[in-house]
């Protein structure tokens, strides 16, 4: 085995191809706008399979549209993986997943430039919809794979717009042949944005994660009954509009009640028939819940319960709900998070340990495989903006940090997995 420690990604390369994906789908200037499964996700998949097929890997696309591209190992077996998700919200910017699959395509190259063979095959992928924005629940390309959802119902979500997953996955030619679910891998490690404030205000270069908070996301239905604006007594109305501000002030008032690390988020909210001089007959709103802690994430939920029990007496109106996403908190593998603090110290980074605001791939692994994340530092801890943005050396220093963090994985036996 090659010494690998001194080994460095090329950040020019890497810059480059964070570039050119930037051109497909631009929003807002240095923003991203690829919703999972149309033409601009399409002409995004088609330009990162390109690169990987330039470096001569190997492939897959499974049923649910999830790419893996493999290079081989000295030995068989499953890949030490990485990657993230080049699907981004409408109003995305252009490192939110794209930097952990484009930093592990960069990593590849880096390997087969130097000719370093590792002992087992190493892997980068791209999961679909891990943004869920346009078809709920986020990570739903991750769940498929790890076994956490069925491709059949995967394939039958209705998005927001009212086309069916599955129907895009064919339009977009993604649906393949691999099995759902897939292989798990020897272990996992994505690189991401933070996309809140804490590196930037500690002043610490990367994060060493330790897993993923709760995440809850409910859309309710409101019916009440339109009426003229002018001539209803207030005591007379059923308005549909009044009951989704409260469930929106709601949602707040319960991250004050809690304090803590309670987070609460009302996103989209729409009324009908939505005229100025019309009581609202009917109204739609989702309201997205998170908490590191699964008691507190629940005792959230239930608090947003009895306010919709006792707000649909009180207004005499009908409120369904539909919980679009839910998922327990989840703790990455002690020796995964180890190794890329130690990994920090030998290149000279400083790092922290951290819990994850946000959700991602990489916390669905964590059910199959021993898997960690890396963060790198989000400018004013912006992101699902187009304005989000990391530095260069920030960037650069995450891709190395993963460099190294993967060869680590690979010499090593993993409890569990070799032995
Ligand atoms: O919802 C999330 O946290 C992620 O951006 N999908
Ligand atoms: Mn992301
Ligand atoms: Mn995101």
């Amino acid at each position: 085995m090659t010494d690998f420690q001194s080994l460095r990604i090329n950040g020019d390369r890497l810059m480059q191809r964070i570039e050119d994906l930037a051109t497909i789908g631009p929003h807002e200037g240095t923003g991203s706008c690829r919703l999972a499964l149309t033409d601009e996700d399409r002409d995004g998949r088609d330009l990162v399979v390109t690169w990987m097929k330039d470096l001569g890997l190997e492939i897959t696309i499974d049923g649910i549209g999830n790419v893996i591209a493999t290079r081989p190992g000295i030995l068989d077996g499953p890949p030490t993986l990485t990657g993230s998700h080049i699907d981004t919200v409408a109003t995305g910017g252009r490192y939110d997943g794209n930097l952990g699959v484009l930093a592990g395509i960069e990593m590849i190259e880096t390997l087969v430039e130097n000719d370093i063979s590792t002992r087992y095959p190493i892997g980068v992928a791209f999961f679909t919809d891990e943004e869920g924005a346009r078809f709920p629940p986020d990570m739903l390309g991750s769940l498929v794979y790890v076994g956490g959802l069925a491709l059949e119902q995967a394939l039958e979500v209705e998005g927001i717009d009212g086309a069916i997953l599955g129907e895009e996955l064919d339009r977009i030619g993604y649906r393949g042949a691999a099995p759902c679910p897939g292989i798990p891998p020897r272990a996992f490690i994505e690189l991401h944005i933070e996309q809140g404030p804490l590196l930037e205000d500690e002043g610490i270069t990367i994060g060493a994660v330790t897993g993923v908070q709760g995440i809850s996301w409910t859309e309710y239905s409101i019916k009440g009954q339109s009426n003229h604006a002018g001539t209803t007594p207030m005591h007379l109305r059923h308005d549909a509009g009044y009951v989704a501000a409260r469930i929106a002030t709601e949602a707040r008032d319960i991250t004050e009640r809690m304090g803590g690390r309670q987070v609460a988020t009302v996103g989209r909210m729409q009324f009908q028939p939505d005229l100025v001089n019309v009581v609202a007959r009917e109204a739609q709103l989702t309201v997205d819940l998170r908490n590191t802690d699964e008691s507190l994430l629940a005792n959230a939920e239930n608090q947003m319960k009895s306010c919709i029990s006792s707000l649909a007496e009180s207004e005499g109106v009908t409120i369904d709900s539909r919980s679009l996403a839910r998922f327990e908190p989840v703790v990455f593998d002690t020796e995964v998070v180890d190794i890329i603090s130690e990994t920090c110290s030998q290149l000279g980074h400083s790092s922290m340990t951290m819990p994850s605001g946000a959700g991602h791939d990489a916390q669905m692994l964590a059910r199959v495989c021993p898997t960690g994340m890396i963060f790198v530092p989000s400018q004013n801890g912006i992101s699902h903006n187009p304005s989000e943005h990391t530095d260069r050396e920030d960037l650069i220093a995450g891709a190395n940090i993963l460099l190294q963090s993967i060869l680590t994985l690979d010499a090593k036996d993993l409890p569990g997995v070799e032995q």
